[in-house]
């Protein structure tokens, strides 16, 4: 039986590529020095898109592509994916939620303990010798004992909020409605409100155009001089200008960021912020979480064309 035509968007690790492989014949746009011309020429040939939660699939491709029967992230977020342009053809879009949960929380927790006791920093005084030189590396901030907010308590931020628990903070959260699954912690109704009780605010949600730019002048004056700002969702639910200005001017004290308008390619003035910790948008990037997440790509396309139900189709 001939394998369905599939549009891979981004590349996978090895042992993703070599089922995925197996399976379906991928075509693969990230290797196309033309992309218009690539999706031109093998668009009409395509029944599934296999893409990236940063990646997604925009209405130009999913125009393209007028056999499209499937898309399927390979990441928890979708919000890169014309969802409206998919709806409005019937197609399914999946993506890969709970694999990832753990390992995102986990992340969120190393930047927090990273940034606030100057881990960073540390590491570069015992390398450059100033440890002999210059003595004892500056006091920082403790961690264990203060307020935690959490903006957006889904999976994510509930494991966020079970790991803070461990650290005795004051937890907090904000999110459309209380959540009965977390009665031990605070529920705030706003942004700004949630910023005014926390040191430290995670930012935790979905995006969509919505919640774009939920993290604003407010919010960030809110936290303060001494607040952290740790972002393991999208970086369209913070305003950066806003963002660079304060860590700049010091009305917030500092963040710890995980993704970036533009990622890669992420606004060069970060680069000169002391206040800033910075990491490549890899908060599920563990081998057992990427091969779950792989698998579940996989899976669900499988499904799809088996014409079993979906494992994980988007709401
Ligand atoms: C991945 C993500 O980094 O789950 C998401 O929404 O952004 C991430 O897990 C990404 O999709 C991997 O390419």
């Amino acid at each position: 039986m001939s394998r369905p035509v599939i549009l891979q968007v981004g590349p996978y690790p090895a042992w993703d590529q070599e089922p995925l492989d197996a399976a379906f014949d991928a075509r693969r746009l990230f290797e196309a020095a033309d992309r218009d011309a690539y999706l031109a020429e093998h668009g009409p040939h395509i029944r599934a898109i296999a893409t990236r939660g940063e990646l997604g699939a925009d209405a130009a491709m999913i125009a393209a592509c007028p056999k499209l029967e499937i898309i399927s992230v390979y990441g928890v977020g979708y919000d890169a994916v014309d969802l409206a342009a998919a709806r409005a053809r019937g197609i399914p879009v999946t993506n890969t939620p709970d694999v990832l949960t753990k390992d995102v929380a986990d992340l969120g927790i190393a930047m927090m303990l990273c940034q606030s006791r100057g881990m960073i920093g540390a590491e570069a005084w015992v390398r450059e010798g100033r440890w002999v030189q210059d003595g004892l590396y500056p006091l920082q901030r403790r961690v264990f004992g203060r307020r935690a907010g959490i903006l957006g308590l889904g999976r994510i931020g509930f494991e966020v909020g079970k790991r803070l628990a461990g650290f005795d903070m004051d937890i907090a959260y904000s999110d459309v409605a209380p959540k009965d699954y977390a009665p031990d912690w605070t529920f705030v109704d706003n942004a700004v409100a949630l910023a005014a009780r926390s040191d430290f605010l995670f930012v935790t949600l979905a995006a969509s155009p919505q919640t774009r730019h939920i993290v604003g002048k407010d919010v960030i004056a809110a936290l303060g001089p001494e607040g952290m700002i740790i972002n393991i969702s999208r970086a369209s639910n913070i305003d950066e200008e806003a963002l660079i200005a304060a860590l700049a001017n010091g009305t917030l004290g500092s963040a710890a960021l995980d993704v970036f308008e533009g990622e890669p390619a992420l606004d060069p003035r970060f680069l000169d912020l002391p206040n800033v910790l910075l990491q490549p948008h890899h908060a599920s990037g563990t081998v057992e979480t990427r091969q779950a997440m792989g698998k579940l790509v996989r899976d669900n396309l499988s499904a799809h064309f088996a014409g079993a139900p979906l494992l994980t189709p988007v709401s």
